[in-house]
């Protein structure tokens, strides 16, 4: 009997695949969707303190590789997230489900978490420190300073599982510096990666989503590569107490493999899901499940990070 079961934080989840925050979970109905379809969990849509609208339509475009999107944290505000997560914690109180969530500043983000650490919430908080989309905002987590700032101020109050989904690295100095940094802190996870930030796609003669005059988070097949370089380095930097969640240009079980061969105990599908609906976790687990039984791997511990080097 082969088994994709995992746990983060101690939680146990009986499929290691999930929605990447963004897709398919604005709002409660989506949410469910994926809470009722194959998915181990689900993450919400990153929440503000406040209800935004987000950037102008078109900001979400697929394309033939992957997605393109700049819709720039349009999301329902913390409390719509927090009030169906608590509904959850009754009606479901066997299963975990995960708060993304970010402030439009670093004082908003210490009101949304201590507001989180004073409710009844018994999940999981992703700190999302890498929208690329937000006008004037650059992503957070490629300036360390202020993350480590972030983090030391947060940690002082937050007692609650607490993760950071973070931007693609490209540098192998900073992967060395992220998670010097990171690894300072209680952190339970990081998510590697969000969409690599400020691509171009041009149909014609003419961009395809309207703000940022058509820059975008890029998704999907192009981002393999880079999102299994960043599970990896991470994977061989952090302290062993700090998961990794894998994410990017998951649309196959193969894929899936790759992100937990290179250290990922959980599998985020953001892209693939937008295309394809919550249908991809039944396919994408079913292929993950023939190759771990083609290999006589029965649970994810037997391959996880075990990827293998061409030595000498
Ligand atoms: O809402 C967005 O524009 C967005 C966010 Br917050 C994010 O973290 N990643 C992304 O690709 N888009």
């Amino acid at each position: 009997m082969v088994s994709t079961s995992t746990q983060i934080a101690g939680f146990l989840f009986d499929n290691c695949l999930m929605n990447a925050a963004g897709v398919a979970c604005m709002t409660k109905e989506e949410l469910a969707e994926v809470k009722d379809s194959a998915a181990g969990t689900f993450v919400t849509k990153t929440a503000t303190l406040e209800f935004r609208q987000g950037n102008p339509e078109p900001r979400y475009q697929d394309v033939p590789l992957g997605s393109i999107n700049s819709m720039g944290l349009p999301n329902n505000g913390l409390d719509y997230y927090l009030d169906y997560l608590l509904e959850l914690q009754e009606s479901e109180p066997n299963r975990t489900f995960f708060l993304s969530l970010v402030g439009m500043s670093p004082e908003e983000t210490h009101t949304i978490l201590k507001k989180v650490q004073a409710s009844d919430f018994k999940g999981i908080t992703e700190l999302n420190l890498s929208c690329p989309n937000v006008p004037g905002k650059p992503q957070i987590a490629y300036d360390f300073e202020t993350t480590e700032k972030i983090l030391s101020e947060v940690f002082a109050y937050f007692k609650k599982p607490l993760g950071i989904k973070l931007p693609p690295y490209f540098d192998i100095v900073h992967f060395d510096q992220a998670a010097e940094i990171f690894n300072k802190y209680p952190l339970k996870f990081v998510n590697c990666v969000n969409s690599i930030g400020n691509g171009l796609y041009i149909e014609d003669e003419s961009v395809v989503i309207r703000p940022k005059n058509g820059f975008g988070g890029i998704g999907g097949q192009y981002i393999k590569p880079t999102a299994l370089a960043n599970v990896h380095a991470f994977y061989q930097r952090l302290k062993p107490e700090i998961q990794i969640i894998g994410t990017g240009g998951v649309l196959t079980g193969r894929d899936a493999f790759e992100h937990i061969l290179c250290g990922a105990s959980m599998v985020q599908v953001g892209t693939t899901l937008h295309k394809e609906g919550v249908v991809a976790f039944e396919r994408i687990t079913a292929e993950l499940k023939t190759i771990m039984e083609e290999k006589g791997y029965e649970s994810l511990e037997d391959f996880r990070g075990k990827l293998k080097y061409i030595e000498g």
